[in-house]
C-alpha cells in the first residue's frame, strides 16, 4: 500500500469514527428524553368535595409533567417511567357498570323471572327467599324485601314487577347514605384517609386505586406505606405511586407503622398537598393488637391533622367470614366508609346491604377488577340497575 493511500485510509476511518460517535450522542440525547407526561383529565367530581386550597403552592399540585426529573444530555439513566394518565370518570364508570352487571346479573334477573310468574305462590316465595340468601343479602333484610314484595305484588295487586323490585332493592341500599368520600382537609392541613382491614382484602390496591382518581382530578397525592411488615408491600405502593407521579413516604421493613404514618401525613402537611392515603397491615392476630395498633397509628396522625376518612376494606367474595373480619376492625377504629372488593369475581353483591346493617356505616366504593382504574364509587340507582339489566 502507497504511503498517500494509508493516510486517506486514516483519515477515512477517524472521519467515519467522528460519525459513529455523534450518532450515539445524539441517540442517548434523543432515547434519554422522555416524551412529556400527558395532563390529567379532568373531571366531575364524583368522589370528593373540591380541594381545601386549591391555590395552595406546592410542590405536588403542578401537573404531573413538572414531576419528572431533568435528563441531563447523554448522560446515561435507567429508562424513566412515562407516567400513565388514569382512567376518565365517565369511561370508567360505563366500563364498570358493565362489568357490576356481568357479575351480579343472573341474581337480579333471577328474581323477576319468579316475580314473573302468574301464580305467586308459596314455592316461589321459597325460591325467591332462597335467591335472595345465596346472594348474601342476609336474614333479616331478606324477610323485609319478602315481605314488602308480598304486600305490593300480591295483597295490592301492583303491576309491574320490575317496577316493585327496583324501587324495593334501592330502598335496601338506600339511596339515603352520605357516600362521599372526604379526601380533604381543613385549616390548611391535608384530608387523611386511613385504609384498614386484613390481608389480602384489596387495601393497597384500593389505596392506588383512589390515588389515581385523585390525581385524574387534579388533585395533590401522598402514600403513606404504614404496611411494614413485608417489604414487598411497601414496593407494592411505590410501584402504585410511580406509575401517576405520586411519592410514597416510606420506612424500614419493620419499621413502626405508626411513625412511617406520621412521616407521610408530615410531609404532605408540609408540602400542602390535598390527600394523603395510608396503606396499612392487615395483619388480624388478636382484636386487642389490632387496636393498639390500629388505635395508635390514628392517634399519632391526629398530632399533625384530624383523619377525614376510615375506609375499611372488604373482600365480597368471603361472605360471613368477611363480615365477623369487618366487625372486629369496627370496633378497633370508628370505620367511616366500605370499600367493597372483587365484586367481579362474585355474584353476592347482596353483601353490600349486610354490610351496610352490621356497621352502620355506608359501602362508598366498589372494586370490580385487578385493573388500575376498576375503582367505582358506589351508588344505589345504579347498582340495582346493574342487577336487574
Ligand atoms: N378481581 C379483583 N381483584 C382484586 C380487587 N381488589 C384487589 N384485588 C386483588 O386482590 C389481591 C390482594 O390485594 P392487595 O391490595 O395486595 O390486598 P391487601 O393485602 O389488603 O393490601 C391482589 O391480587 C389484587 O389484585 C378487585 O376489586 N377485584
Ligand atoms: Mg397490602
Amino acid at each position: 500500500m502507497a504511503p498517500m493511500d494509508s493516510v486517506a485510509l486514516l483519515i477515512l476511518l477517524v472521519a467515519l469514527a467522528g460519525v459513529a460517535l455523534v450518532a450515539v450522542v445524539v441517540g442517548l440525547v434523543v432515547t434519554g428524553r422522555r416524551k412529556p407526561a400527558p395532563l390529567p383529565e379532568t373531571h366531575s367530581d364524583v368522589l370528593t368535595t373540591p380541594p381545601a386550597d386549591p391555590e395552595a403552592p406546592t410542590e405536588l399540585s403542578a401537573p404531573p409533567a413538572t414531576l419528572e426529573p431533568e435528563v441531563e444530555p447523554g448522560v446515561e439513566e435507567p429508562a424513566a417511567p412515562v407516567l400513565e394518565r388514569p382512567e376518565g370518570t365517565a369511561s370508567r364508570l360505563v366500563r364498570l357498570r358493565q362489568r357490576l352487571a356481568g357479575s351480579q346479573g343472573t341474581l337480579g334477573r333471577g328474581l323477576l323471572a319468579l316475580l314473573s310468574r302468574d301464580r305467586l305462590d308459596e314455592d316461589t316465595w321459597e325460591s325467591i327467599e332462597d335467591t335472595l340468601l345465596t346472594a348474601d343479602i342476609g336474614v333479616a333484610p331478606t324477610q323485609e324485601l319478602v315481605e314488602r314484595l308480598r304486600t305490593r305484588l300480591r295483597v295490592e295487586g301492583e303491576g309491574d314487577p320490575r317496577t316493585v323490585l327496583r324501587e324495593e332493592l334501592v330502598a335496601l341500599v338506600d339511596p339515603d347514605l352520605d357516600r362521599r368520600l372526604q379526601v380533604s382537609g381543613e385549616d390548611g392541613t391535608p384530608g387523611v384517609v386511613l385504609v384498614v382491614g386484613v390481608n389480602g382484602a384489596g387495601k393497597t390496591t384500593t389505596v392506588g386505586k383512589i390515588a389515581r382518581i385523585l390525581v385524574a382530578e387534579d388533585r395533590s397525592v401522598v402514600l403513606g406505606a404504614a404496611d411494614t411488615f413485608r417489604a414487598a408491600a411497601v414496593e407494592q405502593l411505590a410501584t402504585w405511586g410511580e406509575r401517576v407521579g405520586v411519592d410514597v413516604v416510606r420506612g424500614e421493613e419493620g419499621a413502626d407503622p405508626a411513625s412511617v404514618a406520621f412521616r407521610a401525613v408530615q410531609s404532605g402537611t408540609e408540602r400542602g398537598v390535598d390527600t394523603v392515603l395510608v396503606d396499612t397491615a392487615g395483619r388480624l392476630q388478636n382484636k386487642q393488637g389490632l387496636m393498639d395498633e390500629l388505635g395508635k397509628v390514628k392517634r399519632v396522625i391526629e398530632k399533625q391533622a384530624p383523619v377525614t376518612e376510615v375506609l375499611l376494606v372488604l373482600d365480597a367474595t368471603t361472605g360471613q367470614n368477611g363480615l365477623i373480619q369487618a366487625r372486629v376492625f369496627s370496633e378497633a377504629v370508628a370505620v367511616t366508609g366500605i370499600v367493597l372488593t372483587k365484586l367481579d369475581g362474585s355474584a353476592k353483591g347482596g353483601i353490600v346491604v349486610q354490610v351496610q346493617r352490621e356497621l352502620g356505616v355506608p359501602v362508598k366504593l366498589v372494586g370490580l377488577g385487578e385493573g388500575p382504574d376498576d375503582l367505582a364509587p358506589f351508588d344505589a340507582g345504579a347498582f340495582v340497575d346493574a342487577l336487574l339489566g
